[in-house]
């Protein structure tokens, strides 16, 4: 890697922006809006101290486990203990910075409330600790008894993005061929499902095509209802480093911190992106702003997606979307002008009700443009969770292993015999997807359940209803590493679970990268990872048998490699863990003809991977499809009752999700709000007479919360933000889905705000 080792923003303030308005004290905290100070100059904020530990003689790198940057971590030891981390310096993905959350990452391990026993909940409704063959021998009856009075799919799992690819991989294989769990889903559905339909059915496989360097390669970067200055402030430093003085362009309803820095903010009114998206279609059509050479080679359908886009001119997407026809105009012309652009969406397009068809919108710019498969471009969806990328591939979840079809008669006897499995055991049909899972409860149709690494009771849409449903369970079983998640509330059964940091396996980050997890800390009491609750599943379900192959995390790699072999995430050239230690982690795909090219080859081994250099796509006959439909207003329009928009989101970088993990650090504690707290326009807190700091109330049909009032114009009147971090907020959000993902659309519920009486 010739790459200079530390971050040098070589084209734009160097200085971080502070926040244009002026902070109330209690989120000063919130100059974790201002992320740059706090990658750059970690120390002045305490990241990374832990004093009174003894002096490392040994390091190893692992990749974080928090989001889908998967940044490497050296880890320090003493005696094969870990002391303390700094970020690696020489790893492809951040190249020597961290986040605060990267930085703390071992703190949070260490908590009062980590699960370290099997946890029963008594008839008097306390948690009783007891052993593992106990908690075995009850989970098995309990789901067996409800298998036998209701049939073998009243019992469902909710998994994860969050544990290692051979776990998940296991857990998939163990529930639906050996426990007759037919219905199951993750947590990916809250975050990337869109994004997996979408290129699926546009590429012929769930393909993000990109690699980090992309970053620092387009001239004209385009972030579509993504905050990576929060969300992923490693990748956002990338974009930082890039020597072509780009164009950075941010579509969002609010004026993010990523929008504070980007060349142009489009505030663009909620869930008008595909109209928008059409309308710049529409420009680079009328205009002949295409590349036609690469429409004619490599794509299918460009003769009917031209009068489609005939009726979405600029005037129709301004009227809904806000954004001047004029800016849209400039927009398309950008696009034309510019040699290498990028698109880049995360939550913003994914939570949606027409979620598929925006990232198809986006995929089609740059099909019609020629911008993919060559630096610096793509239609590029950033993923969120460490994981969530192995699940999408090899969850065994909503298809088989490595994109198969539980329906197609091939891929289940392939699986089998890679497995060593009677097809007969291999469903033939498709799991519901989560959305439908819940409705199951609902209908009595589900009566059991297993939640692992994720915590829906605070994540899922519309929370008093699905807490509801928890207690129509007959026996829900919840595997944390934490024995107080709202979640946990609930459980009949908690099994405690080793974290990152004290077990082996893989990661896939959004990059297509895979990297290590490393046991660098031992478990807490009994807790066990993931992977061995699993084999302990097995034994005492007595399916054991069947699983004998899964005999540890680098077993289980080399399933996920078999299952790989000639499929576009072929992986069969990863010889084993320690050659992803060597190459700072491998990208997919990574076939043994590459690796033998690699290992002949003169030149260092290039740790960046682009796919469809060649226009090659994955579908039957290697073109891309353009994929769109008409646009439909949001379901959930604002009344004269329910006056105001709700978006939600991630608050600061400090806090991740349910705030289960990063609440643990003291350090991170102080770098946000340690309230929720709402977002609102300086005009609509001056029209309702709300003071900031006041405490209102936010209400929707479905409930209602308290938040205090930080009065801002980053949000645009009529909108109101508050963060996801809080356990009250899906209280407001509202049960809509994109119909071809199933994915919550989380950013868009109609609420009216009230004075606490
Ligand atoms: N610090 C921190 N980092 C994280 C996480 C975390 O919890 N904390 N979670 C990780 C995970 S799992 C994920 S999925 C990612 C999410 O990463 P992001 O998607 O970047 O984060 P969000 O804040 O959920 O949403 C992004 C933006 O979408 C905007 N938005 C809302 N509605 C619309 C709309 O209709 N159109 C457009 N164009 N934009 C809209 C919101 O205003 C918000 O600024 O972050 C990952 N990184
Ligand atoms: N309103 C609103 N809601 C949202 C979103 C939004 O933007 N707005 N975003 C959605 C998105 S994108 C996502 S990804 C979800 C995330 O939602 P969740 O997945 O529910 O959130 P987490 O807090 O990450 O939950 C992970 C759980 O796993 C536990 N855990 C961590 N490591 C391990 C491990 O190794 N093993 C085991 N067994 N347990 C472990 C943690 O303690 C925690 O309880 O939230 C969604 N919910
Ligand atoms: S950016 Fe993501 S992967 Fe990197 S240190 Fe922060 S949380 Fe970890
Ligand atoms: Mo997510």
């Amino acid at each position: 890697m010739s790459r200079q080792m530390l971050p040098t923003p070589v084209n734009r303030a160097v200085e971080a922006t502070k926040f244009p308005f002026p902070l109330p004290e209690w989120l000063h905290a919130r100059d974790g809006r201002n992320t740059r100070e706090l990658l750059l100059e970690p120390a002045k904020f305490g990241l990374g101290m832990v004093p009174g530990k003894a002096a490392p003689d040994a390091a190893t790198t692992m990749v974080c486990g928090f989001c889908s940057t998967g940044c490497g971590l050296n880890i320090h030891l003493k005696e094969g203990a870990a002391v303390n981390l700094t970020p690696a310096t020489n790893y492809p993905v951040n190249l020597g910075m961290a986040c605060p959350k990267g930085w703390e990452a071992l703190n949070v391990l260490d908590s009062p409330d980590r699960a370290t026993t099997p946890l029963i909940r008594d008839a008097s409704g306390a948690f009783q600790p007891t052993d593992w063959g106990t908690a075995m021998r009850q989970f098995t009856a309990r789901f067996k008894d409800i298998q036998t009075r209701h049939g073998n799919h009243s019992i469902a799992f909710l998994s994860t993005g969050q544990i290692a690819t051979e776990e998940m991989a296991f857990l998939g294989a163990l529930a639906k061929f050996g426990m007759g769990i037919l219905h199951c889903d993750s947590n990916t559905r809250q975050c990337m499902a869109t994004s997996h339909v979408a290129y699926k059915q546009a590429f012929g496989f769930d393909a993000p095509s990109f690699t980090y360097d992309d970053f620092e390669q387009s001239d004209l970067l385009i972030f579509i209802g993504a905050n990576p200055c929060i969300a992923h402030p490693i990748m956002w430093e990338r974009v930082m480093r890039n020597p072509h003085q780009p164009m950075i362009v941010v579509v969002d309803p609010r004026l993010t911190e990523t929008a504070m820095q980007a060349t142009e903010h489009f505030a663009i009114a909620p869930k008008s992106d595909l109209d928008l998206l059409y309308s710049i279609a529409h420009e680079l059509i009328r205009n002949d702003w295409l590349d036609r050479e690469f429409i004619a080679a490599h794509t299918n359908g460009f003769d009917d997606l031209a009068p489609f886009v005939a009726d979405y001119p600029p005037e129709r997407a301004a009227a809904i979307s806000g954004i001047e026809v004029q800016r849209i105009r400039a927009l398309a012309r950008a696009i034309h002008e510019h040699r290498r652009v990028s698109i880049w969406w995360t939550m913003g397009v994914n939570q949606s009700h027409q979620g598929v068809r925006t990232a198809q919108a986006i995929i089609n710019l740059c099909l019609l443009t020629g911008n993919i498969g060559k630096p610096g471009t793509g239609p590029n969806s950033i993923t969120g969770q460490c994981n969530a990328m192995g699940s999408r591939i090899y969850g065994n979840i909503t298809g088989l292993y490595a994109g198969r079809d539980f329906l197609n008669a091939d891929d289940r006897a392939e699986t089998a015999a890679i497995l060593n499995l009677d097809p007969a055991v291999i469903p033939t049909e498709n799991s519901w997807p989560y959305h439908k899972i819940v409705e199951g409860i609902r209908a009595g149709q589900i009566k059991g359940l297993w939640v692992i690494a994720t915590n829906p009771a605070h994540s899922w849409i519309q929370q008093n209803q699905f807490n509801e449903l928890l207690g129509q369970l007959e026996f829900l079983v919840v595997q944390d590493m934490y024995s107080t998640t709202e979640t946990a509330a609930h459980a009949d059964l908690l099994l405690p679970a080793a974290s990152w940091g004290e077990k082996e396996g893989t990661l896939i980050n959004s990059e297509r990268r895979i990297g290590r997890i490393k046991k660098v800390v031992k478990a807490p009491g009994q807790a066990l990872a993931d992977f061995a609750i699993f084999q302990l599943v097995a034994e005492y379900w007595g399916c054991g048998d069947l699983f004998r192959q899964w005999s540890s995390p680098a077993d289980a790699f080399e399933i996920l490699k078999r299952f790989s072999r000639g499929r576009p995430c072929d992986i069969t050239g990863i010889r084993d863990y320690a050659h992803l230690d060597q190459r700072g982690g491998i990208q997919w795909p990574y076939s043994e003809a590459d690796a033998a090219a690699d290992d002949i080859a003169q030149e260092p081994f290039s740790n960046e991977r682009r796919l469809f250099a060649d226009g090659r796509f994955f579908t039957s006959d290697g073109r891309a499809k353009f994929l769109y439909e008409e646009s439909h207003p949001n379901p959930t329009p604002t009344s004269a009752e329910y006056p105001f928009i709700l978006n939600t989101g991630r608050g600061t970088v400090a806090q991740w999700h349910t705030n289960t993990r990063t609440a643990k650090s003291a350090v991170l504690r102080k770098l946000y709000p340690e309230r929720i707290y709402v977002e609102l326009h300086p005009d609509d807190a001056a029209r309702l007479k709300i003071k900031p700091g006041e405490e209102i109330e936010l209400v929707s049909p479905r409930g209602a919360l308290r938040a205090r009032t930080f009065v801002t114009p980053t949000v645009q009147p009529g909108q109101v933000f508050v963060p996801l971090h809080y356990e009250t907020i899906n209280q407001l959000t509202e049960s809509v889905f994109d119909p071809y993902s199933a994915q919550p659309s989380y950013k868009t519920s109609a609420i009216r705000i009230q004075k606490t009486p």
